[in-house]
């Protein structure tokens, strides 16, 4: 796939996570790791490299994929290479957190294999200084509820990306209110096909479009 043709003129213009935005691309793990440490060893925030450097390159890996310029080989070796940038920042993220705002338990919803998204909200939820429970993929509302228990989390956070696990999303709600624990936790939901009108529907406390207003949101909801 053509770098240039992704991002076009501006992004070809270079900038500093310019390298790191390729190599995921490319699904270059190897060089995705070395360009991640140069830009930490340069004094660049971790947060920055997922703002500037994961986030875009994996939303442009999306595009192709919609667009038929890459398949699923190309996709998973682009996931590749951005866990293992993930592995190198979440050390430094950590290293941020004094004492956590809220503890958050998070997932990918029922039937859902997708966590690269899931996966960045946890890491800038990490950086915000939210002490994060990630549950993994194809996590069902049991997991959800007994995680919210265990950790006494404030927050649960709950990812879909495909249409047909929408519905899951509902029913994990629907399970904290069937198990008599709703009122105890605020549920925040996200992913691609979410919107605000279906958070509302379904009765959760809260939207975030993206890893970024996640961490804003947590923070709302923490009070
Ligand atoms: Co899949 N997939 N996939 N896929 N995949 C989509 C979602 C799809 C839109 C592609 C397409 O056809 N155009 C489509 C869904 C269509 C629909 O439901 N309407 C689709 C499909 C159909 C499928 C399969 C069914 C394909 C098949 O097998 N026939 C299959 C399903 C498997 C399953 O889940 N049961 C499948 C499989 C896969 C892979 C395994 C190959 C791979 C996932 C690898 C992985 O995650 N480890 C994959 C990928 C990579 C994609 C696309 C191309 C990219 C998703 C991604 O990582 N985006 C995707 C197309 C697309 O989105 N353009 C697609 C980048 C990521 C940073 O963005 O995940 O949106 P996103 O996360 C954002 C926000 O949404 C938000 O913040 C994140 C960061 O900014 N956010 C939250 C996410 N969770 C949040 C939670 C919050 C708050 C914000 O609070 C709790």
């Amino acid at each position: 796939m053509e770098f240039a043709a992704v991002f076009g003129f501006n992004y070809v213009l270079m900038d500093k996570h310019s390298g790191l935005r390729e190599a995921i691309i490319k699904g270059d793990a190897a060089s995705a790791v070395s360009e991640a440490h140069k830009l930490l060893d340069e004094g660049i925030q971790p947060i920055d490299l997922m703002t500037h450097g994961i986030s875009p390159a994996m939303a442009a890996v999306g595009r192709l994929f919609e667009d038929g310029e890459c398949f699923v080989p190309e996709l998973l070796m682009a996931a590749r290479a951005t866990k293992e940038v993930f592995t190198i920042l979440r050390p430094f993220l950590a290293r941020t957190n004094a004492s956590p705002r809220a503890r958050v338990v998070l997932g990918t919803v029922r039937g859902d294999l997708h966590d690269i998204g899931k996966n960045l909200v946890a890491a800038m939820l990490e950086g915000g200084g939210f002490e994060v429970t990630d549950l993994g993929v194809d996590a069902p509302a049991e997991k959800f509820i007994d995680a919210a228990r265990d950790k006494q989390a404030q927050i649960v956070g709950l990812s879909a990306l495909l249409t047909s696990t929408l519905p899951a999303m509902k029913a994990t709600i629907e399970a904290f209110r069937a198990a008599g624990i709703r009122d105890q936790v605020k549920i925040m939901v996200g992913g691609a096909p979410v919107t605000q009108s279906y958070a509302d529907a379904i009765g959760a406390d809260g939207y975030a479009a993206n890893a970024t207003a996640s961490v804003d949101l947590a923070r709302r909801l923490a009070g």
